[in-house]
């Protein structure tokens, strides 16, 4: 005990004093995360670039544009693209979760070290370290919420979300600056193998490191490296396992308990999940029913069509996945109807820019969306009027409705009601 550490409470250092602890368990710990972080950053970064941001109205986040600098026209091919990188983003996150806290745990005492400060070198790796764990918890407990529907959050949950990320990969930069040669070393001194065949009886804790993450006064153990490893490990197999079937599809997707939209898809040719529900959405069959036109603007008057002028038309086939942003996925789809390049030639505008896709859905973010020039020309990009053979049902978007390859979920506008075409 030094006094250092006077600060009362629980997390002064002599409470923690479990033999495992020590800067070996920290490092492999470490290294997990160095390397899956990382991985959900950039996935997350290319699903902001997947909602084409720069297209009107697609994406309100204030002053995003200093952060919107690496941004790409997110390509229609592979189709199947976006359903492996969100569902990396979710699933792998979601993984991190149970090496995150055994992280944390290992080095908790040193986040309530006292004094704070001794020395401006310290000052700074201390405020890395606030905004790093602080912005860690927040991106991890704001997509868990997310994809939970659990819509607590005081502002938009996609603006929110984007800032926490940069703040978080900021200092994450800077915490690696300051730890690599932390980490390495202690990596060297122990080997897993070794670590993986010591029992408890035999666990003894590390010599004394300068940074005082092995307690001063170690308890007998009561668990060994390999449990603790093992804890961590299986927490994260069991997190993987109940949710990797939500975007994996097959027989795994009935262990996906804890995913919302893993279960309960009905039956027949729309039985696939259904996000929002047309009552949710507040659409009526009323709304789509033979009162029901498409309006398509852009070139001089604007056209209107029944769902039985669509019908007449060309019809063709897309087989294609729903992949929301919640990491969810179906598998392939047999969609049927008009392609959307069809749909620009007839309004006049047979080399758009962009189209602005409106729902019947009054307000909110969700009734709506901007696709870029590639997504409107690709032959397989539909206004679908059906799937799987039948008409597609009201929850799925009836009378119309949006499938774009490669396409976030929610770009997938259901209840199309009007079209705008722009050349610019
Ligand atoms: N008008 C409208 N279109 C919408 C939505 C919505 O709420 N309203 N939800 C979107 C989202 S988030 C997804 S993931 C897909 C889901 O399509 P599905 O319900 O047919 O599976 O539809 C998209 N299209
Ligand atoms: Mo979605």
């Amino acid at each position: 005990m030094t006094g250092q550490h006077a600060l009362p409470g629980p997390f002064r250092r002599e409470n923690w004093r479990s033999p495992v602890r020590g800067p070996w368990l920290t490092a492999v710990l470490s290294l997990v995360l160095l390397v899956g972080l990382p991985i959900v950053f950039v996935t997350g970064l290319l699903s902001y670039a997947a909602y084409n941001p720069d297209l009107p109205g697609n994406d309100m986040t204030p002053g995003k544009g200093l952060f919107g600098f690496y941004l790409f026209d997110w390509p229609t091919e592979p189709y199947w693209l976006y359903r492996v990188t969100q569902g990396t983003h979710v699933i792998l996150g979601l993984v991190l979760i149970p090496v995150l806290l055994g992280k944390l745990w290992s080095v908790i005492h040193k986040l309530f070290e006292w004094p704070p400060v001794r020395s401006p070198a310290q000052f700074i790796e201390r405020i890395s370290i606030a905004l790093l764990v602080g912005s860690a918890v927040f991106e991890f407990v704001t997509g868990l919420l997310n994809i939970q529907y659990w819509y607590v959050f005081p502002a938009s949950f996609y603006t929110m979300h984007f800032y926490g990320a940069w703040v978080f990969i900021a200092a994450l930069a800077v915490h690696i600056g300051l730890k690599i040669r932390v980490m390495v070393a202690p990596l060297r001194s122990r080997r897993l193998r070794d670590e993986l065949r010591t029992d408890t009886a035999h666990t003894a804790p590390e010599s004394p490191d300068p940074d005082e993450l092995v307690s001063a006064d170690p308890a007998r153990p009561t668990i060994s490296r390999r449990g603790a490893l093992g804890l961590v490990g299986a927490g994260s197999l069991a997190v993987l396992l109940l949710t990797a079937g939500q975007s994996i599809g097959g027989a795994l997707r009935s262990t996906a308990l804890l995913a919302p939209r893993g279960q309960d898809l009905g039956s027949g040719p729309n039985g696939f999940q259904v996000n929002k529900t047309a009552e949710y959405r507040g659409i009526s069959e009323s709304d789509t029913g033979s009162s029901w036109r498409l309006t398509l603007r852009g070139g001089g008057s604007p056209t209107t069509l029944t769902r039985d002028d669509l019908l007449a038309m060309t019809q063709h086939t897309s087989h294609l996945p729903i992949a929301c942003v919640e990491g969810w996925s179906t598998t392939n789809q047999a969609w049927v109807g008009v392609r959307l390049r069809d749909l620009a030639e007839l309004a006049g505008v047979p080399e758009p820019a962009y189209v602005r896709v409106e729902s019947l859905q009054q307000g909110g973010s969700f009734g709506a969306a901007s696709l870029r020039r590639n997504q409107i020309l690709d032959p397989d990009s539909l206004l679908a009027l059906g799937v799987n053979g039948a008409d597609l049902s009201l929850d799925h978007g009836y009378p119309a409705r949006v499938i774009v390859p490669n396409n976030p979920g929610v770009h997938n506008t259901k209840w199309v009601s009007r079209m705008t075409f722009h050349v610019s």
